[in-house]
């Protein structure tokens, strides 16, 4: 026996464990070790059924997913556990698998090769393989549909996403939810079980349907993903897989779904979305501050500025359960405020979100207020007023004054300078920025911008915090732009400069939509307004330096009153309901202005948009590396997939770089450095590893990152 599963026994019941924290997966010697326990089972006459459970928090959670990296560069051959769920279905003693916690992959999997399932409540059970860019390679979908029905199993394979313990009772996964005690409500089904005929999952085929029946079902979900689920691999071989299962006897399907599965795990759809799956956990891990640094405990919360972001803000805590004060200068934009929040609860609820008990909660743990009053007690502020630096002083100024020695003053700045927003309080170390993104309480990122003088408590604090409200933190340094919108200047000004040069509006988003984006640039732009650039541009302007290329197309736009949907109008016109129509007068006064200012248009490929786009995005992350305003390489890519719409499938802008290869980047960036100038001044970390031959990804490491 390995040391990662144990054998024990209680009142004639054999009892599995396994024990390999924290989440019990596959790893080598975890099915050498179940296949042992139950060859001594099979030979000991004392032992009349098993229960095979998971120690510690919960059941197991999938195969190792850092084993798929070494089987795909031909380190390993892979878990094989295909012949142990068939030995475990094959065992003449009646086989519980009891499940607690997530039952994920190949846990799924295991639990399915059992005679019966028995769960804790709070249990959950799925097949989340194509998350990872996988489908299930363990029998999944073929067990699955036999237990669960055609079109659940399709619909678990094909979203990822899992079912509770109640349902999966429903759906025929699980025979028994166990209150109370699970190893003892297990073995007390295993005594009721033993010495009779034990079902096997395979054999049974009365939930398979018909033909005619399946048609449909794979119609609709082939339909249903290629608009979903636009241009990834997995969900359309998982579809592929179950049909396998409702047209082959077992075995045959199980072949079939071996082939789809090696086909996935050796996709570059894959290993960029594991390296989103370790990336996502990597950005909370911070080399200077440890685990065990003390978190402040965050009770009670207020946000100063009931705008769009304030709103969202204020939302995303009370979503969490924390009270918050929301506080205004003007009662009648405050009354507006809590009217969008309410009206954002009520949408929600019509859609079936959550229902208007928990809408009104929610809406009852935001306090409308005009004063400071009940700012003396709370723990956090975030302060998210007018984007001017004045302004931001004064909120901090007052801040100061009102707030308890230790709360922490956080700024939803997405540009200024936190340091100098820092100090025009008297405790610079509780001040930080949390850069929540529009819609603040469904966006999932979080950059947490580090002042100088921010002490590990507050940062650990508010990375933690991230995690309360069901978002991701990334931490930055204090940078104008930070790192997301640092980046998103270059990008969003070479689509300016294409269109410039003579590529039409749409033809530029839908080369950066087909790349997956989920938005071309200039549509975005439109969405966020266009006058919000055009007025940091104004403000900027001093800075920007004398014979360097600027865009202008935008501004102009904004001169004619078209700043994006709100307006109506930008790079596109819009009706009542925000859609989007291409509009032909853009077009006129592009070609008028550019021919004004001289500028020649020609025929621009969709790869030249594309490059020119992304590779903006690759040298100005290289330069934020090198500077040390964001940790690793692996920070950008997650923020650009959560803030930015980056496709996970294509693991972010640096993971894309490491997959094209530096020296093609390296290559085509100075072929841009040559056309069009100095802006495309290749960045010196991209120089330095791509004559070294290396990654982003290799530079990480060894700047001490673990993923
Ligand atoms: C599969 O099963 C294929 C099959 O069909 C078989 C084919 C042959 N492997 O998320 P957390 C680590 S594919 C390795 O922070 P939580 C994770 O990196 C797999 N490591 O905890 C982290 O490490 P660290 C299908 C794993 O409580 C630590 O555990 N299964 C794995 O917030 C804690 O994780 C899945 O896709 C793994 N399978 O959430 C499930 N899982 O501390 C993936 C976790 O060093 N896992 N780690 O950063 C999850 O969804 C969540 O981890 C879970 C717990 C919900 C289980």
């Amino acid at each position: 026996m390995t040391d990662l599963v144990q054998l024990t026994s209680d009142n004639g019941i054999a009892v599995i464990t396994i024990n390999n924290p924290p989440v019990n997966a596959l790893s080598p010697g975890v099915p050498e070790g179940i296949s042992e326990a139950l060859d001594r089972i099979a030979h000991d006459d004392a032992l009349k059924a098993t229960v095979l459970i998971g120690g510690g928090r919960t059941f197991v959670a999938g195969a190792d997913i850092k084993e798929f990296g070494k089987m795909t560069s031909g380190k390993t051959r892979g878990a094989g556990l295909l012949p142990l769920l068939l030995k475990i279905e094959d065992s003449a003693k009646p086989v519980i698998v009891a499940i607690h916690g997530t039952a994920f992959g190949g846990g799924m999997e295991l639990a399915m090769a059992g005679h019966y399932r028995v769960a804790a409540a709070t249990a959950q059970f799925g097949q989340p393989e194509v998350k990872l860019g996988l489908i299930p390679g363990a029998a999944g979908t073929q067990r699955l549909p036999r237990l669960a029905g055609v079109m659940k199993a399709v619909e678990m394979c094909v979203s990822g996403n899992p079912v509770n313990a109640e349902e999966a009772l429903k759906l025929g996964i699980v025979n028994r939810i166990v209150e109370g005690d699970l190893l003892a409500g297990a073995i007390a089904f295993a005594l009721e079980v033993a010495g009779k005929p034990a079902p096997k999952t395979r054999e049974r085929d009365e939930k398979l349907g018909n033909a005619t029946e399946n048609a449909l079902i794979f119609s609709a979900a082939r339909e249903t993903t290629a608009k979903k689920q636009r241009g990834l691999l997995a969900p359309v071989r998982a579809i592929d897989a179950v049909e396998a299962a409702t047209k082959m006897p077992f075995e045959d399907g199980c072949k079939a779904e071996q082939k789809l599965f090696i086909g996935c795990l050796f996709s570059e759809q894959s290993k960029s979305l594991i390296h989103v799956f370790f990336s996502e956990r990597e950005v909370a891990k911070i080399p200077d501050i440890p685990r065990q640094t003390n978190v402040i405990p965050i009770h009670s919360a207020a946000v100063v500025g009931a705008g769009t972001m304030g709103g969202g803000i204020a939302m995303a805590l009370a979503n969490a359960g924390i009270p918050v004060v929301l506080k205004e200068t003007d009662q009648a934009v405050l009354d507006r405020g809590i009217a969008t929040i309410r009206s954002n609860y009520a949408n929600s609820v019509k859609r079936g979100r959550f229902s208007p008990q928990v809408a009104e909660e929610r809406l009852k743990r935001i306090t409308p207020t005009l004063t400071y009053d009940d700012f003396s007690d709370v723990d956090l502020v975030i302060e998210a007023v007018f984007e001017g630096m004045a302004l931001k002083k004064e909120v901090f100024k007052d801040l100061d004054r009102v707030s308890k020695p230790g709360a922490i003053l956080a700024s939803n700045t997405s540009t200024l300078n936190i340091d100098e927003i820092a100090s025009a309080t008297s405790r610079p170390d509780s001040v930080i920025g949390t850069h929540f993104f529009s819609p603040a309480n469904v966006m999932r990122l979080v950059e947490i911008v580090r002042g100088k003088a921010s002490s590990k408590e507050v940062v650990a604090t508010c990375m933690q915090l991230a995690k309360t409200l069901g978002k991701v933190g990334v931490l930055v340094g204090n940078c104008r732009g930070f790192v997301g919108n640092r980046m998103f200047g270059p990008y969003r000004r070479e689509a300016q400069f294409l269109v410039e040069e003579g590529a039409g509006v749409e033809a530029v988003d839908q080369a950066l939509s087909d790349f997956g984006m989920a938005m071309g640039p200039l549509a975005t732009g439109d969405l966020a307004g266009l006058d919000v650039g055009w007025r940091i541009r104004k403000e900027y302007r001093h800075l920007e330096v004398p014979g360097v290329r600027q865009p202008f197309v935008e501004d102009r736009l904004c001169e004619l009153g078209r700043y994006g949907q709100k307006t109506g109008a930008g790079w596109y016109k819009y009706d009542d309901q925000r859609r989007a129509a291409p509009d032909p007068a853009v077009g006129e006064l592009i070609r008028k202005w550019v021919d004004e200012a001289g500028i020649g248009q020609r025929e621009i490929s969709p790869t030249e948009i594309t490059d020119r786009c992304l590779y903006a995005l690759v040298n100005e992350g290289a330069r934020i590396l090198e500077e040390g305003f964001a940790l690793r390489a692996c920070d950008i890519d997650i923020i650009y997939i959560n803030g930015y719409g980056f496709p996970a499938h294509r693991g972010g802008p640096m993971w894309y770089a490491d997959t094209v290869g530096l020296k093609r980047v390296y290559d085509r960036i100075s072929e841009f450095h040559r056309q069009h100038g100095e802006i495309w001044q290749p960045a010196p970390l991209l120089k330095q590893l791509a004559e070294q031959g290396k990654t982003f990804a290799e530079f990480g490491r060894e700047q001490g990152a673990t993923a």
